[in-house]
């Protein structure tokens, strides 16, 4: 893909090269049927519920909480907050703290795939208040109007975001007026070190040739291949393997690209987009193309069960997608103060650097070297470095017709006709 380059300051003083991206504009998809918001229980039981031994001096704390820490809901407002957001994006304290500051109860549920968020927004009245699409989507849902633009007053820790993030993400949302970022990662290799070594020798795991070479996916076959359920995700690296624009619109590259992802398809045991954080820590899977801090936290999850399982995770030398997930308000969302005030929380510096911590995901703020652990900030498949940048590339809208092509040749290739 054509990309220019920017050098920007990075926050260790080093030099920050990045590319900057065009997008494209496009019409949007159908309506979808739709559900009222349902919570997600193994993530929701402890956010919903305001402490039981607390009921009588809630309206105290919350009100000392809010004095203390700036909230921009005044306590008293209370209220709740729907919020839907990727499966593994939150650290459920957060949502804890967030309650106990605020008093907004924070009603949550989860998804792994933007087109479910799509189905929702695009048929209404979803009951949601903040959702989390990713730049390409947010750039065609802003387009077909679901979003309502941000009140930015009610924002003031918008002041905390990273300059070049918000300039990135503005390729998407021309003058941030819809969405601040929440986290941003990329689409990489995660492997279990002791199981891709037995099958394959001792190579280095920082090729996309171990992915689309057959012969070398099959080793990893009976370990256990997982592959991301998304054509937005897996054609891109597809067609950049092939010397093709990720980005490309002409549909002949979309057909070598599946035709690529046919012959490696009998190695890949299931395509799903969440299972595998937990299977690749169990050491149930061996291998998966994956989203990095899912990846991260997997490897997290090994070493604290201290099973013997060591993941690693990895951007391939010819380069990987970068992404932006980013937190706005549907047009008819129902709890609007609640929102910004959700938004405007998650944006703390604490917050947002707690966030990281957590998930393994770099987020939209400024980095905080005081907040942030060291390994995360020293970790360039978490904050890239300068050579690690210049491999990444970014997705756009797609239009209709391509996305059509693309969704038409994934199920081709998920079901193996
Ligand atoms: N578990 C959170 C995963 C977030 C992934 N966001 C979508 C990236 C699309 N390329």
């Amino acid at each position: 893909m054509a990309a220019a380059t920017a050098v920007l300051p990075r926050f260790n003083n080093a030099l920050f090269h990045v590319p900057v991206w065009a997008a494209h504009a496009i019409p949007i998809r159908s309506t979808h049927r739709r559900r009222p918001p349902r919570r997600h229980a193994s993530q929701n039981g402890p956010i919903n519920r305001m402490p039981a031994r607390l009921p009588g001096l809630l309206p105290l704390v919350v009100l000392v909480a809010s004095v203390c820490c700036g909230t921009s809901v005044p306590a008293q407002q209370g209220g709740t907050v729907n919020f839907y957001n990727w499966s593994d994006y939150i650290d459920p304290t957060v949502l804890e703290t967030f309650t106990r500051e605020t008093g907004i109860k924070v009603r949550y549920d989860t998804f792994d795939s933007n087109d479910t968020l799509e189905t929702k927004l695009l048929a209404g009245k979803s009951g949601y208040d903040v959702v989390v699409p990713t730049g390409y989507f947010l750039e065609r849902q802003i387009k077909a109007g679901v979003f309502r633009p941000l009140d930015k007053t009610k924002l003031p820790n918008l002041a905390n975001q990273w300059p070049e993030i918000t300039k990135r993400l503005a390729t998407y949302d021309p003058d941030n007026r819809y969405a601040a970022n929440y986290m941003w990662g990329t689409t990489g290799i995660g492997y279990n070190v002791g199981k891709a070594r037995a099958a394959l020798g001792d190579v280095q795991i920082d090729s996309w040739d171990i992915v689309f070479k057959p012969e070398n996916l099959a080793r990893l076959k009976d370990c256990g291949v997982h592959m991301l359920d998304s054509a937005d995700d897996i054609m891109p690296a597809a067609l950049r393997y092939l010397g093709l624009d990720p980005n490309t619109t002409d549909a002949s590259d979309y057909e070598k690209a599946a035709a690529l992802l046919q012959k490696i398809r009998p190695s890949v045991r299931k395509f799903h987009s969440s299972e595998y954080l937990n299977v690749l820590a169990t050491g149930e899977i061996c291998f998966v193309v994956g989203w990095s801090g899912d990846i991260k936290q997997s490897q997290k999850r090994a070493a604290e069960a201290k099973n013997g399982v060591e993941i690693g995770y990895s951007i391939p030398k010819e380069g990987a997608q970068m992404f932006f997930d980013n937190l706005a308000i549907p047009k008819d969302a129902p709890n609007v103060a609640q929102a910004h005030a959700l938004i405007d929380f998650l944006l703390k510096s604490e917050i947002a650097a707690k966030s990281t911590n957590y998930l393994g995901y770099a987020n939209g703020n400024t980095p905080n070297a005081q907040l942030i652990k060291s390994e995360i900030l020293n970790d360039t498949t978490v904050y890239p470095d300068a050579s690690t940048m210049s491999r990444l590339y970014t997705i756009s809208a797609k239009d209709q017709k391509t996305q059509r092509l693309m969704n038409r040749l994934w199920t081709r290739i998920k079901t193996g006709r």
